[in-house]
């Protein structure tokens, strides 16, 4: 009997492991929490559980993985590898359950377990390996390149420490280390038998090799090894799985072996220490590139491995290594990876024999370039000693490439020395640099942008040489972000009337969104979209709530602005705003002022002292105005600690107003003013990156334009700017700098704020005080229309119907077409 028993469950028990129905899932929840976990019930908590229905998740990904794994294998299809020193991945959690089509069921098993849906979501902690756009771009990407089917592999680093926590104190910053990994991760499978030994330091030999053939011998002072830990990536309803392989150094076993040896015990067991350091901490961005070793070191570390590990699967079907820019298309998401361009010369010349001459067909042939900053401050060079202490055989190769280039370059434009000195890979205008953007623009086949206007300005400054002498290669790919995570998990009721109107299928075809438009007019989807957003703000008010003790009004116009605090960015901007409806408040001149809750949210560079006072700004004139009576009902300010993926999904489907201020000219693109809009918030914003194309596509009428476009900056600069005269010739904008500087926001203290208001009356680097006139009428114009709501309402439906060509899978799209020629395979 019992034995028959135990056959009939068989076939069942396969289904546990990767079944979608509710029963089975709820059964595997309960075996992995036994099985993988070593917890039984009563003692469970709810992390554990949430760890068990992780697993049972993981389980159905790893199904589809090897399947897509193995097709891709079987048709040796073209790869694209995404080198991206950042991943902003955020919870993976939901976004699984949602791609994979099995939300309801996991939520129905685990609520028939007796659990609380929410509560076990929200135990992930998120892989916060990224800093900001640049990062999260790179996680849109791959979400995109699932859905769609692209055979594509993302590699980067497994930092131990992400992007810090940022707490709160007495209104300024603190860093506390981010411990994602501290409760396990159960996202990620370890390789320990995928891993590449990476030397540094040294110095190099040259001689004849048996052949008879000039090799250089690269003899390192020591070795790291990168070990590979894979992380699932699932597309929207797509059979494909995808994978980002991130490498953590860890010490080779030689290494110590040779120090053991010699009976240095402690010594090798600090070896091991030190190598593990490299890749324990993300280095925080948005402050001047500084020339710090262990960074160098983690970029090469990731970027060695990363191509290591594309020629041993190469050659699992290849004999030699001519065609390996068929196989691939590697895109460098910045410079971070640029060394990568030194790496695989070194790695075809020295180490697999190959020519020089083909080998640097090969390497420009394979690599394209991203560039994401126009702002000098933030590019990588790399003074020339540090550079060789740690890549000694790479700078000799990049001492070749370049004078290989500019023989070149003085060929086709002889006399012009000062051109050959601004295209060389050498900065050596003084102390002597490496620059990572001329070995990127060098060494890479295409070379993008990330907004329109972004690239204009790519070819007219920041890489105009370049383009001078190789225009075909420069492109733009307009930045998007996936609807998937911004819309389908954010926001699942505003989803739900979505498609109740038009079918589901916009959730992969974004443009379809436009088919939303004729409902802009009927009374009652306006009704609907009005309680969906009402319902948002509230749950973000129970947030802001718990997290700062402020409360806030759902019925208020929520005005937000949540992103990197740079001076660039101008939150100080938005808070001369509130400054100036403040003192309307205070002298009674509340006519036309809806109600208004400001909110800002982001983190600053632990360097940057400027963006820390802004948020200490932020937080002064918070508590000043809250404490004035007068405000009641009429203005909140709220700065909402740790900005993070898991917080934006609250954050942006419950705004009305995305503020978007940058300087014209000074964002590359922005991808939050895209969330944003997804979900219904108008923009307040300058002519700058992708607010120039969101605002075409929305249309001028339902977009809150103001402030200098890039050339009138420009032109400004031309002329001397001169930030007094235009204080002068504001007196709002004077009435309320001199109130900073007074100490009324700041218990008295007049110099507090004056590092700000300083800069602001000398510099103003940032042209604030020129933007500021046109801003306030700009928000007025808001305030007036939010209290039209008919119309307001109707500017939000038009802006969800005309946002689609800022899907990631267009872009994607764009990138296969255009740069990658990559074709998506069908799995199976
Ligand atoms: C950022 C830009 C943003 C842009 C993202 C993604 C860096 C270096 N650049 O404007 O500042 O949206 O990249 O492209 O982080």
């Amino acid at each position: 009997m019992k034995s028959a028993a135990a056959s009939k469950r068989k076939p069942k028990a396969t289904c546990i492991r990767t079944g979608g129905g509710v029963e089975e899932m709820k059964q595997a929840i309960l075996d992995n929490l036994v099985c993988v976990q070593g917890r039984f019930a009563p003692v469970a908590t709810p992390n554990d559980y949430y760890l068990a229905v992780a697993y049972t998740v993981r389980d159905r990904i790893l199904a589809q993985w090897a399947k897509t794994a193995h097709t891709y294998y079987a048709k040796a299809s073209r790869t694209v590898c995404y080198l991206s020193a950042e991943f902003l991945l955020g919870p993976h959690l939901e976004n699984h359950m949602i791609n994979l089509g099995l939300y309801e069921e996991v939520r129905q098993a685990v609520e028939a377990l007796g659990l609380d849906f929410r509560t076990l979501i929200d135990q992930e902690e998120e892989p916060g390996l990224g800093n900001g756009g640049l990062g999260r771009l790179a996680a849109c990407y791959l979400d995109s390149l699932a859905t769609l089917n692209i055979p594509a592999i993302g590699y980067g680093i497994r930092y131990e420490f992400g992007i810090f926590t940022q707490e709160i104190r007495d209104g300024w910053q603190q860093e506390v280390p981010d411990q994602w990994l501290r409760m396990g991760n159960p996202w990620e499978v370890a390789r320990p038998e995928i891993a590449y030994d990476i030397p540094f330091g040294g110095h190099t030999e040259s001689g004849l090799d048996d052949a008879g053939r000039y090799r250089v011998r690269w003899v390192p002072e020591r070795r790291i090894r990168g070990v590979a830990y894979d992380t699932m990536i699932t597309g929207f309803a797509s059979p494909s799985v995808i994978l980002l392989r991130l490498f953590r150094a860890e010490a080779t076993t030689s290494f110590d072996l040779r120090l053991f040896n010699v009976g240095d015990y402690y010594g090798a067991v600090h070896d091991k220490i030190d190598s593990e350091n490299l890749t324990k901490v993300l280095y925080p961005n948005d402050e001047p590139f500084a020339g710090r070793q262990l960074r160098l070191m983690q970029q090469f570390l990731f970027v060695s491995c990363a191509l290591q590990d594309m020629i041993r699967i190469y050659g699992q079907r290849e004999e030699n290594l001519s065609r390996f820019h068929e196989k691939y298309a590697i895109q460098l998401n910045d410079t971070h990876p640029a060394i990568g361009v030194a790496e695989l010369m070194r790695l075809l010349v020295d180490v697999h024999g190959i020519g020089w001459d083909k080998a640097w067909e090969i390497t420009r042939k394979t690599f394209c370039y991203t560039n994401h900053t126009l702002l000098s401050e933030a590019l990588e060079k790399w003074p020339v000693p540090l550079f060789h202490a740690v890549l000694p055989r790479h700078l000799e190769i990049i001492y070749e490439i370049n004078r290989r280039f500019l023989d070149d370059v003085r060929r086709g434009h002889p006399g012009d020395e000062d051109l050959a000195r601004r295209l060389s890979l050498i900065d050596e205008g003084g102390e002597r640099y490496v620059r990572m953007a001329n070995l990127a623009a060098v060494g890479s086949r295409r070379i993008n942008g990330v907004a329109r206007l972004h690239t204009d300005l790519l070819r007219e400054q920041v890489l105009n040489d370049f383009n001078r002498i190789s225009p075909e290669k420069f492109l733009n790919v307009t930045n998007g972000v996936t609807p998937r995570r911004f819309l389908v998990l954010s926001n699942p009721a505003l989803v739900a009337l979505i498609s109740e109107c038009i079918g589901p299928a916009w959730i992969r075809d974004l443009s379809r969104l436009s088919e939303l438009e004729s409902f802009s007019q009927d009374a009652s989807f306006l009704d609907r979209w009005r309680a969906i957003n009402r319902r948002n703000k509230e749950l973000l008010a129970t947030i802001i709530r718990t997290r700062t003790g402020i409360a806030t009004d759902p019925d208020s116009l929520f005005d937000v602005q949540v992103k990197r605090i740079h001076e660039y960015k101008r939150q100080h901007l938005n808070i001369l705003h509130v400054i100036a409806l403040y003192n309307r408040i205070r002298r009674g001149e509340t006519g036309d002022l809806p109600p208004r809750t400001v909110l800002f949210g982001g983190k600053a560079a632990p360097g940057y002292f400027m963006a820390k006072l802004i948020i200490k700004l932020i937080h002064a004139v918070a508590e000043t105005i809250h404490a004035d009576p007068k405000t009641a009902g009429l203005l909140r300010v709220v700065f909402l600690p740790n900005f993070n993926v898991k917080t934006a999904h609250r954050v942006y489907p419950a705004a009305d107003l995305s503020e978007q201020l940058s300087t014209a000219g000074k964002e590359a693109s922005g991808t939050g003013n895209m969330k944003f809009s997804m979900n219904g918030a108008l923009t307040i914003g300058t002519l700058d990156g992708a607010n120039v194309e969101i605002r075409e596509e929305v249309g001028a009428e339902n977009f809150f334009l103001f402030g200098l476009t890039a050339a009138e900056v420009e032109q400004k600069w031309r002329e001397g700017w001169c930030p007094g005269d235009a204080i002068a010739a504001d007196e709002g904008l004077r009435e309320a700098i001199e109130l900073l500087e007074s100490g009324v926001f700041s218990r008295g203290d007049r110099g507090l704020f004056l590092p700000l208001t300083r800069t602001l009356r000398e510099r103003d680097d940032y042209m604030l005080c020129a933007d500021y006139p046109s801003y306030i009428e700009a928000q007025d114009r808001v305030g007036r229309t939010y209290l039209r709501q008919k119309e307001w309402l109707r500017m939000s439906v038009l802006n969800v119907a005309r946002v689609g060509k800022f899907s990631s899978d267009r872009a994607i799209r764009e990138y296969c077409e255009k740069i990658w020629q990559v074709n998506p395979v069908e799995i199976g």
